[in-house]
């Protein structure tokens, strides 16, 4: 279930994966490996380049090595992620310092206060992206419309979505708050991107992750199921990140729940029946709840955990969005052995209406996520 110390060696290399052309693509169409989660798996082991760990870099160029026809376009775009989250690691670490405590005064599309961390963020990951020419477009929580890639900049083959901070509720209370992306490759020819690029299946994506700002600093990131989940903690002092957490797994079933108990009064009746089952002394299971998604999802990543987010009346579609926030993390899960669904429908499987669109979320180990969704479909 946690993540193990990793001597390295490469084992099984896919035909088709994340970094493969778009012909091969098209030549394999419908046989996505991560279609179905026991698919084979492609887990690149080398040795430890330094005694810290092997580095992100290193990580990402072997994973590209097994694909001789890739363009470097996506190796590209996960650094400059890891670049982006770096100095927004840096900023959140002095945020008290840096008067970064606060909301900026305005309201974003959400309904929310924007936080001076949540702006800080978003402007960040945009100009660490936009230059790079491997995006044609990018989605942004804190950004009503798709964010176009200014005319200076070329278009790549890539579609970036992110809440660039996650978990606002906690920034000035010094909890694990964190950014969550989707990449997707995209599907319109050429140009700037359109809606046809993001409005479609969670089984289209070919990468995600998130990066939690934390007791430490650590990026997870999966390419699909046959390239497992890898966590990487950043070394401060050399602005690095190294690979700490190889080849994430979760177990079939766990104790432990993640949910904001206060609503359970608007929580369909059955569920709430499931959850009063799991307080009996002799279930044995306890409760963990930090109130961000990521830092949740974090742990129970780590340590194994179910965290649901239910309808409520106030958001009878649930609140967490699907693009960015639902969707990465039912890949990251998934590819770790684990299950997402909205209570009856597998989340990698819904599409999107629109760039904000809501959805329930359960979301953990496999066993218990099928428990719900089958008391939530009968
Ligand atoms: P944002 O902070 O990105 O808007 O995310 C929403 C969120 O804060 C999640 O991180 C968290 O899981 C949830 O809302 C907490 O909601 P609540 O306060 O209703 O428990």
């Amino acid at each position: 279930m946690c993540a193990r110390a990793h001597p390295l060696t490469f084992t099984i290399v896919p035909r088709v994966g994340p970094f493969a052309s778009r012909s091969r693509r098209r030549r394999h169409a419908g046989r996505r490996p991560h279609a179905s989660p026991r698919a084979s798996r492609y887990v690149p082991r080398m040795s430890s380049q330094f005694e810290e760990g092997t580095t992100l870099d290193r990580y990402l160029l072997e994973t590209m090595h097994a694909h001789p026809e890739a363009r470097g376009q996506l190796v590209t775009l996960l650094k400059q992620i890891a670049l982006a989250g770096k100095l927004v690691s840096a900023r959140v670490n002095r945020a008290g310092l840096a008067g970064m405590f606060g909301a900026t005064g305005s309201m974003n599309i959400q309904g929310e206060y924007v936080q001076k961390m949540d702006l800080y963020a978003n402007e960040t990951f945009k100009r660490a992206i936009e230059h790079a020419g491997v995006v044609c477009m990018m989605v942004s929580e804190e950004e009503d419309a798709p964010v176009a890639i200014p005319e200076r900049f070329s278009f790549g083959d890539y579609v970036f979505c992110m809440d660039p901070l996650d978990g606002s509720s906690n920034i000035d209370t010094n909890a694990s708050i964190g950014t969550i992306f989707t990449i997707f490759r995209r599907v319109s020819e050429g140009g700037p991107g359109t809606l046809a690029d993001v409005l479609r299946p969670g089984t289209d994506i070919v990468a995600a992750g998130y990066i939690v700002y934390g007791a430490g600093t650590v990026l997870v990131l999966s390419t699909g199921v046959e390239h497992g989940v890898q966590g990487f903690t950043l070394d401060p002092a050399v602005g690095e990140f190294f690979l700490s957490h190889h080849d994430i797994r979760l177990g079939d079933s766990t104790r432990s729940y993640s949910c904001n108990e206060a609503y359970a009064a608007q929580w369909d009746p059955r569920l709430r029946a499931w959850l009063d089952a799991l307080k009996d002394p002799k279930a044995g299971w306890s409760a963990r709840y930090i109130g961000s998604l990521v830092g949740d999802v974090h742990r129970n990543l780590v340590k194994g955990g179910l965290f649901l987010y239910p309808p409520t009346a106030k958001a009878p579609n649930g609140k967490l969005r699907i693009l960015y926030e639902a969707f990465p993390l039912a890949f990251l899960v998934e590819a770790a052995g684990g299950a997402a669904t909205d209570g009856r429908r597998r989340i990698l499987e819904l599409v999107p209406e629109g760039i904000h669109a809501r959805t329930p979320l359960f979301i953990g180990n496999r066993e218990d996520v099928e428990a719900i969704t089958r008391i939530l479909s009968a």
